[in-house]
């Protein structure tokens, strides 16, 4: 692909040139070329180069994972407003498993394929550090060749908080590290912007306290994802500072594998209430998202369509827009389904291979680290 084959095709937007001319250079954008892509009318030509830059990172090869999603609580003090999921305790629908009840969880998931745990659950204001070291040592020592992705930083953050006497993150993350933890999942990013945060999860780790703890863990050699949260109330510069504060974060401290936009699902939490409507980000917005992360995140490796936020058929049309990861079988997704989300809780392994080889991709099983496991040839 040269500069003049894309320059010769129909670009409506001929603003568009320029920036054209520096991804097929593979030169860094600025602030205001990513504000023309989430803004220009010509959002073919946004994918296309973001189709474009997918290639030269991964070739054909689109990526999924044997992924259990394990919540094994849903008690949570923090109350973000975006949320469905938390509960209090004794509310209905909530629930808090000891060890015993998360081993007997994963023995009814497990099979020989299972490649990754990923956890997602609530800030628990009760249980002690102590269980979230063994509940990670004991999913590592039990189910061997299961890698174990889990705590979001505003977990660390929590974990920190809850020590005595009190430990920093660095410590924290060590800890969990020696315990068997593989790597982080990229939730709790919200949207960095303070406008924002201070309206949706204004309890949560802060912005700065996200970027430390991901920092952090690149630093001790835990490699990390990254989210954003969008669709609701913040603003195109909004989502673009976000993402130019992770190219930054990446640049100084290198570690991310993923990013994730996690479209925002509008029912059952109060935000949604308070806008007063419930309707799910357009698809045009979701491939533009993701188009723009793959053009503005150089220097991350994967951007991922999440099928469960965004459904298994835009999923599908996103491996041309940039996307090289559709994140994996995941069995019982719980957050965004506490939110409305119509997607199926999980997929097996023929349909993503299915997903991927119909868009025309070379579908690989990989493991939590992006090792590649098996190529479905
Ligand atoms: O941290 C909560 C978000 C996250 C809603 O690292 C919501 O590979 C949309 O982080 N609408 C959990 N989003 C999920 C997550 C994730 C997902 C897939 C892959 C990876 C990865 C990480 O979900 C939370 C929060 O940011 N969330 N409620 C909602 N109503």
């Amino acid at each position: 692909m040269t500069v003049a084959f894309l320059r010769d095709l129909p670009m409506r937007d001929a603003r568009l040139g320029p920036i054209a001319d520096k991804v097929l250079e593979g030169k860094r954008l600025d602030f205001g070329e990513g504000m023309l892509l989430y803004t220009t009318p010509d959002l073919p030509t946004v994918a296309r180069l973001a189709d474009i830059v997918r290639r030269r990172k991964v070739g054909e090869k689109a990526y999924f994972v044997h992924s259990l999603r394990l919540s094994q609580t849903n008690i949570c003090y923090v109350g973000c407003t975006f949320c469905g999921f938390q509960r209090r305790f004794g509310e209905e629908g909530a629930w808090d498993w000891d060890l015993e009840e998360v081993w007997a969880f994963v023995d009814r998931h497990y099979h020989p394929d299972l490649t990754e745990i990923h956890i997602s659950s609530g800030h628990h204001p009760k249980r002690p550090w102590q269980y979230y070291l063994d509940l990670t040592a004991g999913l590592t020592e039990r189910y061997p060749g299961v890698q174990v992705k889990a705590w979001t930083a505003a977990e660390i953050h929590h974990f920190s908080k809850i020590t005595r006497p009190r430990r920093g993150y660095r410590e924290i993350l060590s800890e969990l590290k020696e315990a068997g933890l593989v790597a982080l999942p990229g939730g709790g990013a919200e949207i960095f912007a303070e406008r924002v945060r201070n309206r949706v999860a204004r309890a949560k780790v802060g912005a700065e306290g996200w970027c430390e703890i991901h920092r952090t863990a690149h630093e001790l050699g835990i490699p990390s994802n990254a989210t954003m949260l969008y669709g609701h109330v913040e603003s195109l510069e909004e989502r673009l500072g976000h993402l130019m504060r992770l190219r930054r974060l990446e640049d100084e401290a290198p570690g991310f594998l993923s990013f994730i936009p996690l479209a925002f699902q509008p029912d059952n939490n109060p935000l949604a209430r308070e806008l007063g409507r419930a309707e799910f980000t357009t698809g045009l917005d979701d491939l533009r998202n993701l188009a723009v992360a793959r053009l503005v995140l150089d220097n991350f490796p994967h951007i991922k369509g999440y099928w469960i936020m965004i459904t298994s058929e835009l999923t599908q049309v996103a491996l041309s827009a940039g996307v090289s990861d559709v994140d994996g079988t995941i069995k019982e997704e719980r957050i965004a389904h506490a939110s409305g989300a119509v997607t199926e809780q999980g997929l097996s392994e023929g349909e993503l291979v299915r997903l991927i080889r119909d868009a025309g991709r070379l579908p690989v099983r990989r493991d939590a680290l992006y090792n590649e496991l098996k190529v479905f040839a």
